[in-house]
């Protein structure tokens, strides 16, 4: 960091501490330019990107691809909202139903407005079609979840600081042990109406259920006519090496919620996905949003989605992340607990006794490798899909040398 930059990073560091709320804690490091899995910041430091802004960046920063759509969208039409109609939001859903085998979709933004589309459409599903008593709907959701923001959803964390404050929460919700099957044939009620869960827990800390849980929980939830409601937003469109990470044990949930990599790293684009007779309850003026749906996000999406299929971004994350993961537990390391992940959504658990993870990110990032910690121990590893081998084999040479210090 020469002085001129010095003062550079430090003035837009007291810029940010001045003017924004204090709701993250970042780390130090302000970045203008990224390109594939790389990002440089004010000082021209080069950083390989082993974050992916948390999956939303499967395709890598700015691929070409999806910025051209952008950019021809740009000179066309950006914004019409929903009372009119535009040309890119059909052939959008249209594609994203077919890759995805689901009669229909409802588009949104953000991931937790997905997650509250569904969590609307299933309550509407259990009084109308299931036949719930009003006001009765249940929703199961695992332990150490994470689904979003808003106040209904963090009503149902079990993380007491996304919660802290923030209440009185939105009744209707009950919490299992992650990847407990026996516990969710337990918590089944008349009244229960769905079952949200990760396929893989990514702020959770990288917790993979065990083989054969979401099998089981697609049984029950057919069995007690119970909607298998799968947060997708960031194991889904290849994360775990396969298009999504219910496709590891063959399973189709009845919703399927997308987001993140939807939008390829430039835009919030998200989605409720299911069939006619989930979505079927939705009749005009029941449920909506700004711009959920508009042609700039719909070009984005289907150019997004379009990477992730013509690129068999799903392909290259398992066996990339195979590789990575099988050179990762070969590290003579005193630190490392374990290596636990699918694909390229890895977690490094770091022993207790080695301290948090968060000094190890540091000494990555050092060393050119952003990466961040989760839940106090574990080193998540989820670069862009488009990583290539030698890449890769930088990243590993760093971890090599952080974690066997
Ligand atoms: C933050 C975590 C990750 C998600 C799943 C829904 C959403 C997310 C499985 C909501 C979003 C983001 C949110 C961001 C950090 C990041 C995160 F640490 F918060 F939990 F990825 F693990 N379902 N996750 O992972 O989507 O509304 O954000 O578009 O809030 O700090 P969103």
């Amino acid at each position: 960091m020469t002085p001129a930059t010095a003062s550079k990073t430090d003035a837009l560091l007291a810029e940010v501490d001045q003017y924004s709320a204090h709701n993250y804690h970042p780390l130090p490091v302000v970045l203008e330019r990224g390109e594939g899995v790389w990002v440089w910041d004010v000082d021209g430091k080069r950083y390989m990107d082993m974050l992916s802004g948390y999956s939303a960046l499967n395709q890598g920063h700015r691929h070409p691809a999806i910025v051209a759509a952008a950019k021809a969208q740009l000179d066309a039409l950006t914004l019409t909202s929903r009372a009119f109609h535009n040309d890119q939001m059909g052939p959008f859903l249209k594609e994203l139903c077919e890759a995805t085998g689901f009669e229909r979709a409802l588009p949104m933004n953000t991931g937790a407005e997905a997650v509250e589309t569904a969590i609307k459409m299933i309550r509407k599903w259990g009084y109308e079609v299931k036949g719930v008593a009003p006001g009765q709907a249940e929703i199961i959701v695992c332990e150490n979840n994470f689904h979003g923001r808003t106040t209904t959803i963090v009503g149902f964390s079990t993380e007491e600081q996304y919660k802290d404050g923030f209440g009185p929460f939105t009744p209707g919700f009950k919490v299992i042990p992650y990847g407990d099957a026996k516990a969710l044939e337990a918590a089944i009620t008349k009244n229960t109406v769905g079952f949200l869960f990760e396929p893989l827990q990514g702020e959770g800390g990288v917790v993979v259920p065990p083989e054969g849980f979401i099998k089981r929980a697609r049984e029950l939830c057919t069995q007690h006519k119970v909607a298998l409601m799968a947060d997708e937003i960031q194991t889904g469109l290849g994360r775990t090496g396969r298009l999504f990470c219910c496709d590891w044990e063959s399973v189709r949930p009845d919703v399927l919620i997308v987001g993140k990599a939807l939008g390829g790293g430039l835009y919030p684009v998200s989605a409720a996905i299911a069939d006619e007779e989930f979505m079927g309850v939705f009749r005009p003026g029941d449920h909506g949003s700004t711009f959920g749906g508009n042609p700039l996000g719909a070009a984005i999406g289907r150019a997004s989605l379009r990477v992730v299929l013509d690129e068999k971004l799903s392909e290259r994350s398992a066996e990339l992340g195979a590789w990575f993961m099988q050179k990762l537990r070969e590290i003579d390391s005193p630190h490392v607990q374990e290596v636990r992940g699918k694909g390229l959504m890895i977690g490094v658990v770091i022993k207790d006794s080695s301290g948090p993870a968060r000094p190890f990110c540091e000494a990555l990032d050092e060393k050119g490798v952003l990466a961040k910690e989760t839940h106090h121990q574990v080193i998540r590893f989820a670069p862009p899909l488009t990583i290539t081998q030698e890449e890769l084999e930088f990243a590993l040479e760093q971890a090599t040398e952080v974690l066997s210090a």
